[in-house]
């Protein structure tokens, strides 16, 4: 009895410190509901969502992503919606001080009254917006939130100006640019509440920002300053306590706070830290630090951080050629490689962590280390960035502004400047954060795109200084007093393409080919020192076909294939790089598959040669690794998911070690590039032979390449043996790898159509495939009726040897399997 006595004082006792210092969370997603402004009835709404996939839930408009749907729901976002929510506060809660409503993302013009008094008239899709509703805040209370057609908010801004700002009206509204139309992705303005709505609670104190900000880094000693925002209600002796949960240790620092003072600054340090890398170079390694603070030995709020230990720099100084732009990471030199990234789905609430989990899974398997966050889209969500830091990618991010030129007026520059600190913050304790770029194109479009045609002098200078003002001044100021340790860089690109500086100077993107047709030997003449965009289309995969058209067959002129290609001259560029380089199937199955040859040709050239330019180039980002929707685009994985053949030939042309060729007046070259940190030393065998496997000749030789290098090893001359160009092939090999290289284009080979024998095995996890041939087989391409994953595809198959391929499936009968090579085609 006694001891039941002393447990109920016990636990009244922690109650009672319970409720002195509560801080609560409440989640507000559920229970919405929604209508067209004016309308009286309502239907339920999903939050975090948009107005248009509520629409096309419950059947009132059609999917746009399948036929020609799109323009049908184009009235959408001309109109006026509200959302409304009812939700009461027990009176536990209600009890509490403070009470914040916190919105993750408003998109965009809205109004949000709560027990009808206006709390909040928001204007920027990419902001968090935190209200103290303390006053306002009853038992029971309702929520509208109305939101405004950007259109009309457009017009307005429109008005304002004596001039038409190149891209508007885009450019006045603070939402991602890509959902007015690009040139792979549909227009949808979406509206609605797109992130997480919560209420903050707490009657003492909580713990607002945290930032582990690395100072200095030794082999054995790392120095962290903890930078943390407290706000408190009134003047509190607390103890701050910050565990690193990886070592155990702990470290405490009383301090006092008050309500006027908000940021407190704590030193900690990391004896012989394990450094973070991206995931070709090293481990990824995170430590793991929870911050708790603490009164009266009771914890009121605390938070957990996973910290990198690591060091990035953008190195541009001056060389003979012009000016250098590598990334030093560790300080070390680090050729980067990836692609350009897009968000992805239009429709942003239904990206899930799943999809982003499964897509940076597969950016790893392609041995990509960066990715570009492109300024026309979105600063993507936390777990965009959580996964990027445990898989070891890195991100050069932009800020979201992407070809136009924007408002300079007082209010804009705020909105965006408040827009930056918001996002800075929030992403800056992630280590796979690179770089901040200010836009993506802007500068380029200005100078090269005739935008300053029709402005008077006066407009230029005002336009201009506008640009100036933001890029030069705002953004880079925000990084610089943020995240200081990450350095920011003006545009990508540098310089555009009518500027000589592009190929000497800074980032490049180079669309001579694709946009002006230039054939792809270009991309080996012409190699920047970074080269941050260059792309090629190619059709995405029959499933996608089908999907998009709602039919078996494949028929390429389908009203619903034309509307979603979004490049007024794709189809036409598309063919005209097929006749350059590869046989034009006249069948339409083969013809998607042969564009995504043409693709993948195209752009692993290019990534050759700009490694093989290793340390002039530094850097090789195509565009773009995904899309937005199903559709004929230039990304290496289609809107389903599925990999072309370019993302599975990105895989062996980003390997760290690679074997690399270029023919030079009848020369074949072979050079050896090494991205990893130790030097290789084996015996290459190059062998030439014919499609049947006859060796022509063969030589052997020891090889070294030294760390981090690009290297000519050997010299072939290519008149020292009589061969056959258009039958073949020269096979460079060693431990490490092989490289094939042709002396003609594929349209050249003279290839025989003869049969791939197979065999097919159960395994653990899916199915062995083995090959064999008597003749090469181009560009083998396995499809399966089974869903599952390949080891490999998009081969070429050599004579007379064997090819083991994995196909990963959780299903169990044996997959039939379609073998489709350069050699068969219809
Ligand atoms: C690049 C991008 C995008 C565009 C792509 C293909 O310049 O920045 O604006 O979609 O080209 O045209």
């Amino acid at each position: 009895m006694r001891n039941l006595s002393l447990l109920i004082v016990i636990l009244l006792a922690l109650t009672f410190s319970c409720k002195q210092s509560r801080n609560e969370k409440l989640d507000l997603n559920s229970g919405w509901q929604f209508s067209q402004s004016q309308d009286t009835s309502w239907m339920s709404a999903n939050v975090p969502g948009t107005v248009q996939t509520d629409l096309i839930r419950l059947k009132k408009i059609k999917d746009p992503f399948i036929g020609t749907n799109e323009d049908s729901i184009q009235w959408v976002s001309e109109k006026n919606w509200t959302y409304k929510k009812s939700f009461s506060v027990p009176d536990e809660l209600l009890k509490l001080k403070k009470h914040y409503l916190k919105f993750d993302g408003l998109d965009t013009y809205a109004l949000v009254y709560l027990n009808d008094s206006l709390i909040l008239s928001a204007n920027n899709a990419f902001r968090r917006w935190e209200i103290d509703i303390s006053n306002c805040l009853k038992t029971n209370n309702e929520l509208f939130v109305h939101f405004k057609n950007t259109d009309s908010v457009e017009i307005t801004e429109a008005s304002k100006l004596t001039y038409e700002l190149p891209e508007a009206p885009r450019v006045y509204t603070r939402k991602p640019q890509f959902q007015y139309g690009w040139d792979w992705g549909p227009t949808i303005k979406t509206m609605g509440i797109w992130r997480d709505v919560n209420l903050i609670s707490f009657d003492v104190l909580r713990l607002n920002e945290t930032f582990l900000k690395t100072k200095s880094i030794t082999d054995t000693l790392a120095e962290i300053t903890a930078q943390i925002s407290i706000e408190t209600l009134e003047p509190n002796d607390i103890t701050v306590e910050i565990k690193n949960e990886n070592t155990n240790e702990i470290n405490s620092f009383s301090v006092e706070v008050t309500p006027q003072s908000k940021e407190y600054e704590f030193p900690l340090f990391i004896k012989n830290p394990h450094l973070w890398w991206a995931h070709n170079l090293g481990d990824p390694y995170l430590y793991e630090f929870t911050i708790s603070i603490k009164r009266k030995d009771h914890v009121i709020d605390s938070i957990s951080k996973k910290v990198g230990i690591r060091s990035i720099e953008l190195i541009t100084e001056k060389d003979k050629a012009g000016e250098r732009f590598y990334f030093e990471l560790n300080n070390v030199p680090v050729y980067m490689k990836g692609a350009n990234y897009i968000p992805q789905n239009i429709f942003l609430p239904e990206v899930s962590s799943t999809h982003t989990n499964s897509l940076l899974d597969d950016v790893v398997a392609t041995n990509m280390n960066m990715l570009r966050v492109w300024g026309g889209g979105i600063y993507e969500a936390d777990e965009f960035y959580d996964l990027c830091d445990e898989k070891g990618i890195l991100i050069w991010q932009d800020f979201m502004f992407a070809c136009a030129m924007y408002p300079g007026d007082s209010q804009f520059l705020a909105n965006v400047k408040q827009e930056a600190i918001d996002n800075v913050k929030r992403l800056r304790q992630h280590p796979s954060i690179a770089l901040w770029c200010g836009n993506n194109e802007n500068s380029e479009g200005w100078h090269r795109w005739g935008w300053q045609n029709d402005k008077t002098e006066i407009q230029k200078k005002e336009i201009w200084s506008n640009y100036y003002a933001l890029f030069n001044d705002i953004l880079p100021k925000i990084v610089d007093s943020l995240h200081s340790s990450i350095d920011y860089w003006e545009s990508s690109p540098k310089y555009g393409r009518g500027d000589t500086r592009h190929q000497y100077e800074g980032d490049a993107h180079d669309w001579w080919v694709w946009h002006d047709g230039y054939p792809f030997e270009h991309f080996e003449e012409n190699v920047p020192r970074f080269m941050s965009e260059f792309g090629l289309q190619s059709f995405p995969s029959h499933e996608v076909i089908q999907y998009l058209t709602e039919q078996d067959t494949i028929d390429l002129k389908h009203p619903a294939i034309l509307s979603h290609q979004k490049h007024s001259r794709g189809f036409q560029l598309i063919n005209d790089y097929m006749r350059l380089y590869y046989p034009i199937p006249k069948n339409a199955e083969d013809y998607i598959y042969v564009s995504q040859l043409v693709q993948a040709y195209g752009i692993t050239k290019a990534i050759h040669a700009h490694r093989r330019a290793k340390p002039y180039n530094m850097g090789s980002l195509y565009w773009q690794l995904n899309d937005c929707w199903p559709a004929i685009s230039w990304s290496s994985i289609d809107g389903l998911g599925n990999w072309k053949a370019l993302h599975y030939k990105a895989k062996h042309s980003f390997e760290n070690l690679i074997i690399s060729c270029s023919e030079k007046n009848n020369t074949l070259e072979v050079q050896l590039v090494n991205d990893g940190f130790s030097e290789v030393t084996d015996t290459l065998t190059l062998s030439l032979q014919d499609f049947s496997g006859n060796i022509l000749f063969e030589e052997q030789l020891e090889v070294t390449s030294p760390s981090n290098s690009s290297e000519l090893v050997h010299s072939f001359n290519q008149d020292s043996v009589p061969f056959d160009r258009n039958l073949t092939f020269m096979k460079i090999n060693f431990s490490h790898g092989e490289f094939i290289h042709y002396f003609v284009k594929p349209k050249d080979l003279d290839l025989q159509n003869k049969e791939i024998l197979s065999n097919i095995q159960k395994t653990e996890s899916g199915f062995s495939i083995s090959l064999t041939t008597s003749t090469l087989q181009k560009d083998v391409f396995l499809v399966s009726n089974n869903k599952g994953k390949w080891s490999d595809n998009f081969f070429d198959l050599l004579p007379n040897e064997t090819k083991t391929i994995m196909f990963l499936t959780k299903e169990s009968t044996t997959p039939n399997i379609e073998i489709k090579t350069l050699n068969n085609l219809n």
